[in-house]
């Protein structure tokens, strides 16, 4: 590896080379160091913020020590690089992830020496932990100090933040690269039922997660006009553009420490900047102020994460932040291949890139035009180099959610860009009338452009896969629908061998070692496991199935169960000002029934809280034909419906959803007569951290989306994983669970995604009869059972099912619905011995759903790249 520092001098560097702290002292020593040098206070004014960021700065020097080791072993092994490109990471809080995952052991490279006891499971967090109380804190609030970087909407940017675990873990040489937003996703608030929306400065307080890199900066142009040499017509031949505006991107690094490995990989996030350039013209012509105001603009670029989930919505400024961190995120890795003076054709053996979605398919676009214009390669020869680096996921069927930008914006935005994307679509529909002579539709069907009436718009997801070698879906179920629906045509040019499928997963230790200790506790102890190697190692999970029926065990598994549902009906009670709504007393016989994710119609939300409503309308019927209370819980026992997720800010429905929780919670927990039979409680502000405490506590929990219409889901993996059992739809990545952990120890019912288009035009042609059970609850809310002051106020909700052809087929699936819901109160109530083993084996069979595996599957069917590990 090349440095400038002399060989007389280097000895002097090896020297004085930084040591990572080792034991309790060592941390104590640097805490205070920092707490004095780096944030400048004392022994007099150290809060337990202060004491967040001395603890957090303390171990980023740890991480950064085995970061710059990490960076330089993968450089100095050559293998082939894999870039993760991803406009969400929704990392949640880094510093207790960073205690669990770090090795505090200095590692064997340069002492050669491990330091047994610092090598075990949980030692470095235990022992962080009793310094801390030395100190004078108590760990656990320190790590509530934490804003959560909630820089994702859902399941997409989680998703890419359980990768990037898995990826250290696993010793990939592996990058993400993502946009550093001011603001992450809005903050909720209720305010009379309703969702408030409230920025979320994340950065407050500076962050000391990121380094910044205030030498790496990009300049990143848009607008302005394409030039060609003289005489030259062709827009295939190297042309020149000449950008109008300018900005800067500027590199912050986040250190991603893999576990019980001394692999730290690199999450970098662009930021954008004014150039220093300034418009002379403007001053001269004393209009200074707009000059600046101008530069200011930039900063605009990075200043917001759209909160939209499963839904695009067209925005100029979506689009510059989409191609400024494409075109800052190749710069970049294009920088890094050309230090080593390989050949252009060996682009694709070096480096893999992964378009999470197709927000990043600019970098397509980018990667040829570098290529072309800058680089001087032949037009097919840089095609050639494209196709084989990149590989595409897909996420979505939905219509909605398929991203299409109008040629006449796109076109003025980055005009080059467009004349490339014209070729591209040239010479891929030349092959496919090649292949399929005077198929004219077939061709119109396929273009990248859609030419319908009005504007023309350019498909995104099309440019990706013609620009990708591989592109998969997220779940089984998921990458046969996208083969046989939105990319049919694809299927048929180039072969079903393109499209694959890589079901996704989640990072076992965030959500289960971080998230319920207790739980991770209980499992080592049973299987043997002091260490946690079943974090690493997943299929040693399946130990656990032997103690299923277990009594003994079963207790202990039941207690930490009912542990973690205290610790959220503790939230609960902070949440809703003080207030206790959850009977204590009563905790182990009340189901916890769990619904947190993004609230969107074809979720059905709407569903769960029908079924509330139900539930509740027939109680009441029981106790006027003079059922006593005792009777009632005979039918319908203790139960806590517990509610969670943001709506988009601009989603009608999706918000009346919201208030209609809260109208019917307000109604139902107020009644007295039903005693603490049925409480119902929405958890506003949903995000990473409470999902920590809200997904342990799950005895039940609620995925139970339109057949078809989850690509995968991901919380339902999580809830698994924390011993709660699922009822479900048959979808998305329920159905692999069902596979996983057994068809007796899941809740399924609902139509199938293969009736789904029947049941659709069913609704449409003919007026069917809703079932009796939902026509019930639907009266009831229209004659203003839960209404406040409007009376119709839920009325679109309502009609959106009776008269506007209910697609998302509340009504069919209704019934069934609730007769599961009677099942699961029967085997929670009547047969506990049965739940607790379910709840055993679904733990024991999870092991699949690690996001480990699916890193393994991407490495070895999509990148070809190898890990990298640490001697
Ligand atoms: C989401 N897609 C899907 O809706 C989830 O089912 C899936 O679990 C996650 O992706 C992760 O794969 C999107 O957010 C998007 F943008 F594609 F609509």
């Amino acid at each position: 590896i090349e440095t400038n520092i002399p060989v007389q001098s280097r000895e002097l560097w090896n020297k004085h080379k930084v040591k990572k702290f080792s034991t309790g002292e060592e941390f104590e020593e640097k805490f205070i160091s920092h707490v004095e040098w780096t944030l400048a206070r004392s022994l007099y004014n150290c809060d337990d913020l202060a004491a967040y960021q001395a603890t957090s700065q303390s171990v980023r020097d740890n991480l950064v020590i085995d970061w710059n080791k990490t960076q330089q072993r993968q450089t100095a092994r050559g293998g082939k690089r894999v870039y993760y490109l991803s406009l969400e990471f929704l990392m949640g809080r880094a510093l207790d992830n960073a205690l669990i995952n770090m090795r505090t052991d200095t590692s064997t490279e340069d002492v050669g020496e491990t330091d047994e006891t610092l090598t075990k499971g949980n030692t470095s967090r235990e022992m962080i932990k009793n310094a801390m109380k030395e100190l004078g804190f108590k760990l656990e609030d320190i790590l509530e100090q934490e804003p959560d970087a909630a820089l994702g909407n859902g399941g997409l940017g989680r998703l890419a933040a359980c990768f990037v675990d898995s990826l250290a873990t696993g010793n990939y040489p592996a990058w993400g690269y993502g946009l550093r937003y001011q603001y992450g996703i809005f903050a909720q608030k209720i305010i009379n039922g309703y969702q408030v929306e409230t920025p979320d400065y994340w950065l407050n307080f500076s962050n000391p997660w990121e380094i910044e890199r205030a030498e790496i900066q990009v300049p990143i142009n848009f607008y302005g006009y394409v030039d060609r040499p003289q005489g030259e017509q062709s827009t295939l031949a190297p042309s020149d553009w000449i950008g109008g505006e300018r900005v800067l991107a500027m590199a912050h690094d986040m250190p991603i420490p893999g576990f019980k490995t001394s692999t730290v990989n690199n999450l970098r996030l662009w930021n954008a900047k004014p150039t220093t350039e300034f418009d002379f013209s403007k001053f001269n012509n004393g209009d200074y102020k707009n000059s600046v105001e101008q530069q200011q603009r930039a900063e605009s670029i990075t200043a917001v994460l759209y909160p939209n989930d499963n839904f695009e919505q067209g925005k100029e400024l979506r689009l510059k932040q989409q191609y400024f961190w494409c075109a800052a995120s190749l710069h970049d890795i294009v920088r890094r291949f050309k230090k080593n003076k390989r050949p252009w054709s060996e682009f694709p053996d070096a480096i893999a890139i992964q378009l999470n979605d197709t927000h990043p398919t600019m970098a397509i676009v980018e990667l040829q035009r570098i290529l072309v214009d800058l680089e001087k390669l032949d037009w097919h020869k840089a095609w050639d180099i494209v196709t084989k680096t990149f590989a595409y996921t897909n996420h979505t069927v939905m219509q909605e959610a398929l991203e299409k930008w109008p040629v006449q914006l796109l076109g003025r935005l980055l005009p080059r860009h467009m004349e490339i994307i014209y070729d591209i679509n040239w010479f891929f529909l030349q092959s496919v009338e090649k292949r399929f002579p005077h198929d004219m539709d077939l061709l119109s069907r396929v273009s990248i452009i859609e030419e319908a009436a009005g504007d023309r718009q350019v498909r995104m997801a099309f440019l990706a896969i013609i620009g990708s070698h591989k592109v998969n879906g997220v779940a089984e179920l998921h990458s046969d629908l996208i083969k046989s629906t939105i990319f049919q045509d694809f299927v048929k040019i180039y072969g079903a061998n393109k499209f694959t499928n890589v079901t996704n997963g989640i990072t076992p230790r965030r959500w289960l070692k971080q998230a319920n200790p207790k739980l991770a506790q209980l499992i080592s102890e049973t299987i043997n496991d002091p260490n946690d190697d079943y974090l690493l190692d997943m299929s040693k999970l399946t130990e656990l199935s032997k103690h299923a029926e277990d009594e003994s065990f079963q207790k202990k598994w039941n207690d930490v169960k009912q542990f973690n549902k205290l610790r959220l009906a503790d939230l609960i009670k902070r949440l809703n000002g003080g207030v206790d709504i959850i009977d204590r007393e009563h905790i182990r016989n009340t189901l916890f029934d769990i619904q947190v994710k993004r609230i969107h119609e074809y979720k059905r939300q709407q569903m769960n809280i029908f079924g509330v409503i139900h539930r509740y309308l027939e109680m009441k019927e029981l106790l006027e034909a003079g059922s006593s209370i005792e009777d009632v819980a005979e039918k319908y026992p203790r139960k806590v419906s517990i509610f969670g997720g943001k709506s988009a800010p601009g989603y009608y429905m999706a918000k009346l959803i919201i208030k209609l929780v809260n109208s019917v919670a307000e109604v139902v927990n107020g009644d007295t007569e039903i005693q603490d039979l049925l409480k119902v409680f929405f958890i506003p502000d949903y995000n990473v951290s409470k999902a920590e405490i809200i997904t342990p506590a799950s005895d039940l929990s609620e995925h139970i989306s339109t057949a078809g219409t989850e690509a995968s889901g991901t919380s339902n993996m999580k809830f698994v994983m924390n011993g709660g059992l699922i009822i479900g739809t048959v979808d998305g990545a329920n159905v692999e669970i069902t596979r996983e952990i057994g068809e007796d120890n899941i809740f399924l019912f609902g139509n199938l995604s293969e009736n789904v288009d029947e049941l659709r035009y069913n609704h449409q042609f003919h007026s069917s009869a809703l079932p009796e059970s939902l026509l019930k609850v639907m009266d009831a809310v229209e004659n203003g059972a839960f209404s406040t002051e409007n009376i119709s106020e839920f009325k679109p909700l309502i009609d959106s099912i009776k008269h506007q052809g209910d697609y998302y087929l509340v009504s069919d699936d209704f019934e069934s619905y609730i007769a599961t819901q009677h099942l699961v109160d029967q085997v929670y109530h009547k047969e506990k011995k049965e739940w607790l083993k379910k709840s055993v084996l679904s733990v024991a069979n999870v092991g699949f759903f690690s996001s480990d595996r699916c890193i393994e599957e991407y490495a070895e069917t999509i990148w070809n790249a190898e890990p990298v590990k640490p001697e």
